[in-house]
Protein backbone atom coordinates (compact mmCIF):
# COMPACT_ATOMS: atom_id res chain seq x y z
CA UNK A 1 0.00 0.00 0.00
CA UNK A 2 1.53 3.53 -0.31
CA UNK A 3 -0.40 7.16 0.35
CA UNK A 4 1.66 10.65 0.68
CA UNK A 5 0.85 10.47 4.85
CA UNK A 6 0.04 7.85 7.06
CA UNK A 7 -1.81 9.32 10.11
CA UNK A 8 -1.53 7.22 13.69
CA UNK A 9 -4.62 7.98 15.55
CA UNK A 10 -8.18 8.59 14.61
CA UNK A 11 -8.43 11.05 17.93
CA UNK A 12 -9.22 14.76 16.85
CA UNK A 13 -5.60 15.68 15.97
CA UNK A 14 -5.36 12.82 13.15
CA UNK A 15 -9.13 13.08 11.80
CA UNK A 16 -8.71 17.16 11.41
CA UNK A 17 -5.48 16.47 9.77
CA UNK A 18 -6.85 13.80 7.45
CA UNK A 19 -9.71 16.00 6.63
CA UNK A 20 -7.75 18.92 5.81
CA UNK A 21 -5.25 16.76 3.66
CA UNK A 22 -7.84 15.68 1.33
CA UNK A 23 -9.70 18.65 0.60
CA UNK A 24 -6.50 19.88 -0.48
CA UNK A 25 -6.01 16.32 -2.70
CA UNK A 26 -2.88 15.28 -0.18
CA UNK A 27 -3.47 11.07 0.16
CA UNK A 28 -3.63 9.86 3.58
CA UNK A 29 -4.59 6.86 5.71
CA UNK A 30 -5.55 7.06 9.09
CA UNK A 31 -5.21 3.81 11.31
CA UNK A 32 -5.63 3.23 14.63
CA UNK A 33 -5.68 0.77 17.33
CA UNK A 34 -9.44 0.36 18.04
CA UNK A 35 -12.55 0.87 16.17
CA UNK A 36 -14.87 4.04 15.88
CA UNK A 37 -17.31 2.51 18.74
CA UNK A 38 -14.58 2.59 21.22
CA UNK A 39 -12.98 6.37 20.46
CA UNK A 40 -16.68 7.58 21.12
CA UNK A 41 -16.96 5.67 24.03
CA UNK A 42 -14.59 8.11 25.41
CA UNK A 43 -15.96 10.81 26.98
CA UNK A 44 -13.21 13.90 27.16
CA UNK A 45 -13.51 17.55 26.64
CA UNK A 46 -16.09 19.69 26.03
CA UNK A 47 -14.82 23.45 25.05
CA UNK A 48 -13.99 24.73 21.58
CA UNK A 49 -11.87 28.02 21.25
CA UNK A 50 -12.78 30.33 18.51
CA UNK A 51 -9.60 28.48 16.37
CA UNK A 52 -11.25 24.86 17.18
CA UNK A 53 -14.62 26.03 15.56
CA UNK A 54 -12.74 27.37 12.55
CA UNK A 55 -11.05 24.46 11.37
CA UNK A 56 -14.55 22.42 11.87
CA UNK A 57 -15.87 25.34 9.34
CA UNK A 58 -12.59 24.63 6.97
CA UNK A 59 -13.05 21.03 7.01
CA UNK A 60 -16.56 21.52 6.32
CA UNK A 61 -17.44 19.45 9.09
CA UNK A 62 -19.18 22.16 11.11
CA UNK A 63 -22.76 22.19 10.83
CA UNK A 64 -24.24 20.15 13.42
CA UNK A 65 -21.66 21.73 16.01
CA UNK A 66 -23.14 25.19 15.07
CA UNK A 67 -26.46 23.92 15.59
CA UNK A 68 -26.13 22.28 18.67
CA UNK A 69 -23.40 23.71 20.23
CA UNK A 70 -23.78 26.20 23.28
CA UNK A 71 -21.97 29.73 23.16
CA UNK A 72 -20.60 30.78 25.84
CA UNK A 73 -20.14 34.55 26.63
CA UNK A 74 -18.63 33.95 30.31
CA UNK A 75 -17.71 31.36 32.93
CA UNK A 76 -17.75 31.56 36.33
CA UNK A 77 -15.20 31.53 39.53
CA UNK A 78 -16.31 30.75 42.73
CA UNK A 79 -14.93 30.93 45.90
CA UNK A 80 -15.27 31.82 49.88
CA UNK A 81 -18.78 30.87 49.32
CA UNK A 82 -19.39 33.48 45.85
CA UNK A 83 -19.22 33.55 42.80
CA UNK A 84 -17.78 35.64 40.54
CA UNK A 85 -18.29 35.67 36.43
CA UNK A 86 -15.29 36.55 33.96
CA UNK A 87 -17.14 38.12 30.82
CA UNK A 88 -15.26 36.65 27.98
CA UNK A 89 -17.21 38.55 24.96
CA UNK A 90 -17.17 41.65 27.04
CA UNK A 91 -13.41 41.60 27.47
CA UNK A 92 -12.05 39.81 24.60
CA UNK A 93 -14.79 40.27 21.84
CA UNK A 94 -14.54 36.44 21.57
CA UNK A 95 -16.99 33.51 23.13
CA UNK A 96 -15.81 30.16 23.29
CA UNK A 97 -18.38 27.01 22.09
CA UNK A 98 -19.35 24.04 24.49
CA UNK A 99 -19.61 20.73 22.15
CA UNK A 100 -18.25 17.86 23.39
CA UNK A 101 -15.19 16.20 21.92
CA UNK A 102 -17.40 13.34 21.58
CA UNK A 103 -19.81 14.89 19.21
CA UNK A 104 -17.16 16.59 17.14
CA UNK A 105 -14.90 12.93 16.76
CA UNK A 106 -18.34 11.70 15.46
CA UNK A 107 -18.57 14.74 13.10
CA UNK A 108 -15.02 13.75 11.86
CA UNK A 109 -15.55 10.15 11.67
CA UNK A 110 -18.87 10.91 9.52
CA UNK A 111 -17.42 13.44 7.19
CA UNK A 112 -14.24 11.18 6.92
CA UNK A 113 -16.51 8.56 5.42
CA UNK A 114 -17.87 10.34 3.23
CA UNK A 115 -15.57 11.37 2.09
CA UNK A 116 -13.78 7.72 1.13
CA UNK A 117 -10.86 8.69 2.35
CA UNK A 118 -9.31 5.35 3.40
CA UNK A 119 -9.46 4.66 7.55
CA UNK A 120 -8.04 1.51 8.96
CA UNK A 121 -9.43 0.26 13.08
CA UNK A 122 -8.42 -2.47 15.12
CA UNK A 123 -4.82 -1.96 13.20
CA UNK A 124 -2.44 -4.19 16.19
CA UNK A 125 0.96 -3.15 16.32
CA UNK A 126 1.16 0.37 14.78
CA UNK A 127 5.01 0.85 14.05
CA UNK A 128 6.66 4.08 12.33
CA UNK A 129 10.06 3.23 10.35
CA UNK A 130 13.04 4.81 8.22
CA UNK A 131 11.30 8.44 9.35
CA UNK A 132 14.99 9.86 9.45
CA UNK A 133 15.36 8.70 5.47
CA UNK A 134 13.26 9.87 2.53
CA UNK A 135 11.30 6.73 2.61
CA UNK A 136 9.17 6.02 5.78
CA UNK A 137 6.62 3.64 6.08
CA UNK A 138 4.06 1.97 8.98
CA UNK A 139 3.48 -1.35 9.46
CA UNK A 140 1.03 -2.79 11.05
CA UNK A 141 -0.83 -6.40 12.27
CA UNK A 142 -4.63 -7.45 11.22
CA UNK A 143 -5.92 -10.50 10.70
CA UNK A 144 -2.82 -12.52 11.82
CA UNK A 145 -1.39 -10.65 8.96
CA UNK A 146 1.50 -7.81 9.04
CA UNK A 147 0.85 -5.23 6.54
CA UNK A 148 3.13 -2.30 5.29
CA UNK A 149 2.20 1.19 3.81
CA UNK A 150 5.15 3.17 2.55
CA UNK A 151 4.32 7.05 2.54
CA UNK A 152 6.25 10.75 2.29
CA UNK A 153 4.77 11.70 6.08
CA UNK A 154 4.47 10.17 8.93
CA UNK A 155 1.87 12.20 11.21
CA UNK A 156 1.80 11.28 14.86
CA UNK A 157 -1.15 11.61 16.02
CA UNK A 158 -1.96 8.57 18.52
CA UNK A 159 -2.32 10.26 21.82
CA UNK A 160 0.02 10.15 24.74
CA UNK A 161 0.26 6.38 25.00
CA UNK A 162 0.65 6.17 21.41
CA UNK A 163 3.89 4.46 19.58
CA UNK A 164 5.14 7.77 17.80
CA UNK A 165 6.85 9.56 20.63
CA UNK A 166 7.82 6.35 21.91
CA UNK A 167 9.69 6.00 18.34
CA UNK A 168 11.85 9.04 18.99
CA UNK A 169 13.25 8.04 22.45
CA UNK A 170 16.71 8.42 22.41
CA UNK A 171 16.97 10.78 19.07
CA UNK A 172 17.05 13.73 21.04
CA UNK A 173 13.56 13.94 22.58
CA UNK A 174 13.95 16.02 25.60
CA UNK A 175 10.71 16.19 27.55
CA UNK A 176 9.07 18.35 30.58
CA UNK A 177 6.96 17.04 33.19
CA UNK A 178 4.75 18.01 36.13
CA UNK A 179 2.21 15.40 37.62
CA UNK A 180 0.40 16.90 40.40
CA UNK A 181 -1.09 15.11 43.75
CA UNK A 182 -4.77 14.22 42.48
CA UNK A 183 -7.11 13.26 39.62
CA UNK A 184 -10.54 14.27 38.41
CA UNK A 185 -13.75 11.99 38.76
CA UNK A 186 -15.94 13.25 36.46
CA UNK A 187 -19.92 12.46 35.57
CA UNK A 188 -21.62 12.90 32.81
CA UNK A 189 -25.17 12.56 34.00
CA UNK A 190 -28.92 13.34 31.61
CA UNK A 191 -29.76 16.16 33.93
CA UNK A 192 -30.23 19.29 32.99
CA UNK A 193 -26.62 21.72 34.07
CA UNK A 194 -26.71 23.81 37.00
CA UNK A 195 -26.41 26.93 35.17
CA UNK A 196 -25.99 28.74 31.57
CA UNK A 197 -22.18 28.53 31.66
CA UNK A 198 -19.57 26.71 33.14
CA UNK A 199 -18.86 27.20 37.25
CA UNK A 200 -15.14 26.56 38.23
CA UNK A 201 -15.09 26.38 42.12
CA UNK A 202 -12.07 26.51 44.45
CA UNK A 203 -12.53 25.50 48.16
CA UNK A 204 -11.36 23.86 50.82
CA UNK A 205 -11.88 20.51 50.07
CA UNK A 206 -10.93 20.43 46.34
CA UNK A 207 -11.81 22.09 43.39
CA UNK A 208 -15.22 21.59 41.61
CA UNK A 209 -16.32 22.14 37.64
CA UNK A 210 -19.92 22.18 36.92
CA UNK A 211 -19.92 22.06 33.20
CA UNK A 212 -22.55 20.54 30.74
CA UNK A 213 -22.63 19.35 26.92
CA UNK A 214 -26.93 20.24 26.15
CA UNK A 215 -29.61 21.59 27.96
CA UNK A 216 -30.63 18.44 29.12
CA UNK A 217 -26.75 16.66 29.52
CA UNK A 218 -24.26 17.59 32.26
CA UNK A 219 -20.91 17.08 32.93
CA UNK A 220 -19.29 17.53 37.14
CA UNK A 221 -16.22 16.85 38.18
CA UNK A 222 -14.71 16.64 41.86
CA UNK A 223 -11.05 16.56 42.66
CA UNK A 224 -9.82 13.95 44.40
CA UNK A 225 -7.55 11.91 45.43
CA UNK A 226 -5.05 10.13 43.16
CA UNK A 227 -5.27 6.51 45.60
CA UNK A 228 -9.81 7.00 44.91
CA UNK A 229 -10.93 3.89 43.12
CA UNK A 230 -14.16 5.19 40.59
CA UNK A 231 -16.42 2.10 42.20
CA UNK A 232 -15.86 3.66 45.41
CA UNK A 233 -18.16 6.58 44.51
CA UNK A 234 -21.68 5.74 44.33
CA UNK A 235 -23.40 8.42 42.21
CA UNK A 236 -24.96 10.26 45.87
CA UNK A 237 -21.73 10.73 46.81
CA UNK A 238 -20.72 12.67 44.24
CA UNK A 239 -23.54 14.51 43.93
CA UNK A 240 -23.31 15.06 47.56
CA UNK A 241 -19.47 16.29 47.16
CA UNK A 242 -19.95 18.68 44.81
CA UNK A 243 -22.63 20.56 46.51
CA UNK A 244 -20.49 21.11 49.18
CA UNK A 245 -17.81 22.53 47.34
CA UNK A 246 -20.22 25.43 45.46
CA UNK A 247 -22.06 28.13 46.49
CA UNK A 248 -25.17 26.87 48.58
CA UNK A 249 -27.69 28.72 46.28
CA UNK A 250 -25.75 26.70 43.51
CA UNK A 251 -25.50 23.79 45.70
CA UNK A 252 -29.78 24.13 46.26
CA UNK A 253 -30.84 24.28 42.11
CA UNK A 254 -28.62 21.47 41.32
CA UNK A 255 -30.77 18.93 39.18
CA UNK A 256 -29.10 15.23 40.26
CA UNK A 257 -29.47 12.03 38.57
CA UNK A 258 -27.99 8.61 37.39
CA UNK A 259 -24.36 9.05 36.27
CA UNK A 260 -24.08 7.41 32.28
CA UNK A 261 -20.58 7.49 32.83
CA UNK A 262 -17.77 7.87 35.77
CA UNK A 263 -14.23 8.17 35.64
CA UNK A 264 -10.88 9.45 37.09
CA UNK A 265 -8.75 10.98 34.88
CA UNK A 266 -5.39 11.37 36.06
CA UNK A 267 -3.92 14.93 35.55
CA UNK A 268 -0.65 16.17 34.19
CA UNK A 269 1.87 18.73 32.26
CA UNK A 270 3.75 17.97 29.70
CA UNK A 271 5.92 18.40 26.39
CA UNK A 272 8.01 16.73 24.49
CA UNK A 273 10.43 18.71 22.32
CA UNK A 274 11.34 18.90 19.33
CA UNK A 275 7.48 17.76 17.57
CA UNK A 276 9.38 16.47 14.68
CA UNK A 277 11.98 14.04 13.57
CA UNK A 278 12.35 13.87 9.98
CA UNK A 279 9.48 12.73 8.28
CA UNK A 280 7.43 11.62 11.43
CA UNK A 281 5.30 14.43 13.49
CA UNK A 282 4.28 14.65 16.74
CA UNK A 283 0.57 16.14 16.91
CA UNK A 284 -1.90 16.87 19.62
CA UNK A 285 -1.45 14.62 22.68
CA UNK A 286 1.11 12.70 21.14
CA UNK A 287 3.14 15.76 21.95
CA UNK A 288 1.80 17.40 24.99
CA UNK A 289 -0.79 17.22 27.93
CA UNK A 290 -2.42 19.65 29.87
CA UNK A 291 -4.38 19.53 33.22
CA UNK A 292 -7.66 19.84 31.82
CA UNK A 293 -8.43 23.10 33.93
CA UNK A 294 -7.93 25.73 31.21
CA UNK A 295 -9.94 23.33 28.25
CA UNK A 296 -7.14 23.04 26.09
CA UNK A 297 -5.99 20.03 25.92
CA UNK A 298 -8.84 19.65 22.32
CA UNK A 299 -8.03 22.94 21.71
CA UNK A 300 -4.06 22.31 21.55
CA UNK A 301 -4.39 19.31 18.85
CA UNK A 302 -6.26 22.05 16.73
CA UNK A 303 -3.72 24.69 16.51
CA UNK A 304 -1.01 21.85 15.87
CA UNK A 305 -2.86 20.37 13.18
CA UNK A 306 -3.21 24.34 11.87
CA UNK A 307 0.45 24.39 11.72
CA UNK A 308 1.53 21.23 10.07
CA UNK A 309 -1.29 20.74 7.41
CA UNK A 310 -0.01 24.26 6.12
CA UNK A 311 3.78 23.11 6.49
CA UNK A 312 2.47 19.98 4.25
CA UNK A 313 -0.19 22.30 2.10
CA UNK A 314 3.46 24.21 1.12
CA UNK A 315 5.51 20.86 0.47
CA UNK A 316 2.92 19.44 -1.79
CA UNK A 317 1.89 22.56 -3.11
CA UNK A 318 4.95 24.88 -3.86
CA UNK A 319 7.55 22.36 -3.44
CA UNK A 320 8.99 24.19 -0.50
CA UNK A 321 10.08 22.48 2.90
CA UNK A 322 9.76 26.04 5.05
CA UNK A 323 6.48 25.20 6.71
CA UNK A 324 7.51 22.00 7.82
CA UNK A 325 10.96 23.00 8.84
CA UNK A 326 9.49 25.38 10.75
CA UNK A 327 6.01 23.35 12.39
CA UNK A 328 8.03 22.26 15.55
CA UNK A 329 9.19 25.52 16.81
CA UNK A 330 5.71 27.34 15.71
CA UNK A 331 3.53 25.13 17.37
CA UNK A 332 6.03 24.85 20.75
CA UNK A 333 5.01 28.88 21.20
CA UNK A 334 1.65 28.57 21.30
CA UNK A 335 1.75 24.85 23.66
CA UNK A 336 4.03 26.33 26.03
CA UNK A 337 1.51 29.76 25.97
CA UNK A 338 -1.74 27.05 27.25
CA UNK A 339 0.68 24.77 29.31
CA UNK A 340 1.54 28.02 31.67
CA UNK A 341 -2.13 29.05 31.54
CA UNK A 342 -3.59 25.36 32.41
CA UNK A 343 -1.05 25.21 35.24
CA UNK A 344 -1.98 28.61 36.49
CA UNK A 345 -5.68 27.77 36.37
CA UNK A 346 -4.83 24.39 38.00
CA UNK A 347 -2.56 25.96 40.54
CA UNK A 348 -5.49 28.44 41.87
CA UNK A 349 -8.32 26.33 41.60
CA UNK A 350 -7.01 23.12 43.17
CA UNK A 351 -6.51 22.01 46.80
CA UNK A 352 -2.63 21.27 47.54
CA UNK A 353 -2.57 19.03 50.66
CA UNK A 354 1.22 20.29 51.08
CA UNK A 355 0.17 24.18 50.97
CA UNK A 356 -2.10 23.63 54.12
CA UNK A 357 -4.44 26.42 55.21
CA UNK A 358 -1.93 29.28 54.11
CA UNK A 359 -2.00 28.06 50.98
CA UNK A 360 -5.94 28.33 50.67
CA UNK A 361 -5.39 31.95 51.86
CA UNK A 362 -3.35 32.60 49.35
CA UNK A 363 -5.40 30.92 46.92
CA UNK A 364 -8.66 33.24 48.11
CA UNK A 365 -6.49 36.06 48.21
CA UNK A 366 -5.87 35.99 44.60
CA UNK A 367 -9.21 34.80 43.57
CA UNK A 368 -10.57 38.48 45.20
CA UNK A 369 -8.04 40.15 43.88
CA UNK A 370 -9.11 38.91 40.10
CA UNK A 371 -12.58 39.66 41.00
CA UNK A 372 -11.45 43.39 41.56
CA UNK A 373 -9.10 43.56 39.07
CA UNK A 374 -10.32 44.18 35.31
CA UNK A 375 -6.83 43.85 33.76
CA UNK A 376 -6.82 40.25 35.96
CA UNK A 377 -9.64 39.22 34.40
CA UNK A 378 -8.89 40.22 30.77
CA UNK A 379 -5.51 38.69 31.25
CA UNK A 380 -7.38 34.98 31.93
CA UNK A 381 -10.53 35.59 29.83
CA UNK A 382 -7.50 36.37 26.61
CA UNK A 383 -6.17 32.79 28.07
CA UNK A 384 -9.18 31.20 27.88
CA UNK A 385 -10.75 31.53 24.83
CA UNK A 386 -7.78 30.91 23.28
CA UNK A 387 -4.66 32.78 22.11
CA UNK A 388 -4.02 33.44 18.34
CA UNK A 389 -2.50 30.90 15.87
P1 LIG B 1 -6.37 11.19 21.43
O1 LIG B 1 -5.75 10.50 22.61
O2 LIG B 1 -7.75 11.71 21.51
O3 LIG B 1 -6.37 10.17 20.18
C1 LIG B 1 -5.27 9.33 19.95
C2 LIG B 1 -5.73 8.17 19.10
O4 LIG B 1 -4.58 7.36 18.82
C3 LIG B 1 -6.75 7.28 19.81
O5 LIG B 1 -7.88 7.06 19.00
C4 LIG B 1 -5.98 5.98 20.07
O6 LIG B 1 -6.81 4.83 19.95
C5 LIG B 1 -4.93 6.01 18.97
N1 LIG B 1 -3.74 5.22 19.34
C6 LIG B 1 -3.11 5.18 20.54
N2 LIG B 1 -2.13 4.26 20.51
C7 LIG B 1 -2.16 3.70 19.26
C8 LIG B 1 -1.41 2.69 18.62
N3 LIG B 1 -0.46 2.03 19.28
N4 LIG B 1 -1.71 2.37 17.33
C9 LIG B 1 -2.69 3.02 16.67
N5 LIG B 1 -3.45 3.99 17.23
C10 LIG B 1 -3.17 4.31 18.51
N6 LIG B 1 -9.15 18.04 27.09
C11 LIG B 1 -9.92 19.11 27.36
O7 LIG B 1 -9.76 20.14 26.71
N7 LIG B 1 -10.86 19.04 28.36
C12 LIG B 1 -11.07 17.89 29.09
O8 LIG B 1 -11.92 17.85 29.98
C13 LIG B 1 -10.30 16.76 28.82
N8 LIG B 1 -10.51 15.58 29.51
C14 LIG B 1 -9.71 14.49 29.22
C15 LIG B 1 -9.87 13.27 29.91
C16 LIG B 1 -9.05 12.16 29.62
C17 LIG B 1 -9.24 10.86 30.38
C18 LIG B 1 -8.04 12.27 28.64
C19 LIG B 1 -7.12 11.10 28.35
C20 LIG B 1 -7.88 13.47 27.96
C21 LIG B 1 -8.71 14.59 28.23
N9 LIG B 1 -8.58 15.79 27.55
C22 LIG B 1 -9.34 16.88 27.81
C23 LIG B 1 -7.61 15.95 26.54
C24 LIG B 1 -8.18 15.34 25.27
O9 LIG B 1 -9.38 15.95 24.93
C25 LIG B 1 -7.09 15.45 24.25
O10 LIG B 1 -6.50 16.74 24.24
C26 LIG B 1 -7.55 15.10 22.87
O11 LIG B 1 -8.16 13.83 22.92
C27 LIG B 1 -6.32 15.13 21.98
O12 LIG B 1 -6.66 14.51 20.81
P2 LIG B 1 -5.60 13.59 20.05
O13 LIG B 1 -4.29 14.30 19.99
O14 LIG B 1 -6.27 13.18 18.79
O15 LIG B 1 -5.35 12.33 21.01
C1 LIG C 1 -15.85 19.47 30.13
O1 LIG C 1 -17.00 19.89 29.91
O2 LIG C 1 -15.53 18.27 30.03
C2 LIG C 1 -14.78 20.46 30.56
C3 LIG C 1 -15.04 21.82 30.43
C4 LIG C 1 -14.06 22.72 30.81
C5 LIG C 1 -12.86 22.26 31.32
C6 LIG C 1 -12.61 20.89 31.43
C7 LIG C 1 -13.58 19.98 31.05
O3 LIG C 1 -11.91 23.16 31.71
Amino acid sequence: MRTQVVIIGSGPSGLMLGALLSKSGIDNIIIDRVDRDYILGRIRAGVLEVGAIGLMDRIGAGERMHREGLLHDGFSLSFSGRRHRIALKELTGTSVMVYGQTELTRDLMDHREQSGAKTIYNAGNVTPHEFDGEKPYVTYERDGVTHRIDCDFIAGCDGYHGPSRSAVQGKGLQTYEKVYPFGWLGVLADVPPVHHELIYANHARGFALCSQRSPTRSRYYVQVPLTDKVEEWSDDAFWDEIRRRVPEDVAQSMVTGPSIEKSIAPLRSFVAEPLRFGRLFLVGDAGHIVPPTGAKGLNLAASDVHYLFAGLEEFYGEKSKAGIDAYSARALRRIWKAERFSWSMTMLMHRFPDDGEFGQKVQEAELDYLASSVPAQTAMAENYVGLPY
